[in-house]
């Protein structure tokens, strides 16, 4: 059986087991579901593989989001497919370079930082949240400081 989602051909292959029981379903040659049973037959397990560990499960990769199961990157742009797809970034475009909230920092450098690229960091100056942005990175705030505590020599 051979389909289309997003003009990408997808052909579909279903393994059973002695018994007849579908076993296991197949995506342009790779497994992306395995069913597993009980001794009466009742569908025991049900597991969608991750094959890249990039947190998309195979069949939504192939399905919703067009990028490449067998890739944790599919467009090279040093953030991986799942993040991208969390944070509304483009997985198949390289917008690394882009900086989707406008705060100053690339969606790239906000990844390997483990930011958010869609939220400005908010600021609090003289107890009033102030737009973020550049102006409040790198600004000292204080807090209030911890009261000691004596420890026994
Ligand atoms: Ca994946
Ligand atoms: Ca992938
Ligand atoms: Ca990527
Ligand atoms: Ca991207």
């Amino acid at each position: 059986m051979t389909s289309t989602a997003h003009g990408a051909a997808m052909t579909y292959q279903y393994q059973y087991d002695d018994l007849g029981r579908l076993n296991t379903i197949n995506v342009n040659g790779s497994s992306i579901i395995t069913y597993g049973y009980d001794t009466a037959s009742n569908i025991k397990s049900i597991a969608a593989m991750d094959s890249d560990g990039d947190g998309l499960k195979d069949a939504d990769e192939l399905a919703y989001y067009n990028t490449d199961p067998q890739r944790p990157d599919t467009d090279w742009d040093t953030m991986l497919d799942g993040w991208e797809v969390a944070h509304q970034l483009q997985p198949t475009v390289n917008d690394a370079a882009l900086d989707a909230d406008g705060d100053g920092f690339l969606n790239s450098e906000e990844s390997a930082s483990g930011t958010d690229p869609q939220a400005i960091p908010v600021v609090y100056v003289n107890g009033n949240a102030a737009a973020g942005g550049m102006a409040g990175h790198g600004r000292r705030l204080s807090l209030p400081s911890r009261t000691r505590c004596n420890t026994p020599d």
